[in-house]
């Protein structure tokens, strides 16, 4: 980390920007091309002032540019670090606990709804039910290595799902078991503030943006089986698509 910023230090020199702006972006272009070590923590805000001479205010306002744009991540007591985001693809179909597996990461979930509800007028029409049907109302926190990564709000018919509490684990694993694994879904996404109640669950600040996500999936014949909202921690998850040009017929 030091040896960065020491190496680089000559681009603070001069500029047209203010120095917390020229320090803001030498450390971003440090995390960008990876040259900045992820499991370090950055030297303390007086030890970088001294370290390029320049007042510690200085250094506060460059690190909080880059906290705002989710690139460091201050933890009481510990110092600043790199966050480190995960990447999704978005073209493979896959569960949370999958997804957290195949990244070496402990998958874990806090319930905090799992019933049947009545539907309302979109729910009915997106899991095509019929009047009488009741949904199986799932809510979760979702978590990797005990973090608290997204809120998952899963409603499916009850048909499914007749007795929502006796589902402790996986939604998918559970549907691949009664032979009902979406195998196509179409997904929705924006950037949304959160809540004071989502920003406590996530533990994050409220107001900070979070990734709104719909899923809508669906059987090899057509019907709906999942209709989810979650909302995932915008400084820790990158989801990524990949797209490749029409060819010319
Ligand atoms: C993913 C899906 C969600 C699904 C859940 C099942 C997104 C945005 N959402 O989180 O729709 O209900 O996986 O996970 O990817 P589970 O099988 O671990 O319960």
């Amino acid at each position: 980390m030091e040896s960065y910023i020491h190496t680089h230090a000559h681009q603070l020199a001069s500029g047209d920007t203010p120095m917390y702006q020229r320090l803001a972006s030498l450390l971003r272009q440090g995390i960008q091309s990876d040259e900045l070590d992820r499991r370090e923590a950055l030297p303390g805000e007086r030890d970088l002032a001294t370290l390029l001479n320049i007042s510690r205010v200085t250094v506060r306002r460059a690190i909080q540019i880059l906290v705002s744009e989710g690139l460091l991540n201050q933890k009481q007591g510990a110092g600043t670090f790199i966050a480190s985001r995960m990447e999704q693809p978005l073209a493979h179909l896959t569960s949370f606990t999958e997804d957290m597996q195949s990244r070496q990461l402990i998958s874990g979930m806090v319930w905090l709804e799992r019933g049947l509800a009545e539907p309302d007028a979109d729910e009915r029409r997106l899991l095509q039910l019929q009047t009488t049907d009741k949904i199986a109302s799932l809510y979760r926190l979702r978590t990797a290595n005990e973090e608290p990564l997204a809120l998952e709000h899963a409603i499916l018919s009850a048909r499914l799902l007749p007795d929502p509490a006796n589902l402790n684990g996986s939604l998918y694993r559970y549907l691949d078991s009664i032979n009902h694994h979406p195998v196509r879904a179409t997904q929705r996404l924006r950037a949304v503030p959160c809540d004071t109640e989502q920003a406590t669950l996530l533990r994050i600040e409220p107001g900070s943006p979070v990734l709104y996500i719909e899923r809508h999936s669906f059987l090899a014949d057509g019907s709906p089986v999942e209709f989810t909202r979650s909302h995932y921690r915008g400084d820790s998850y990158d989801f990524v698509s990949e797209m490749a040009i029409r060819k010319a017929e």
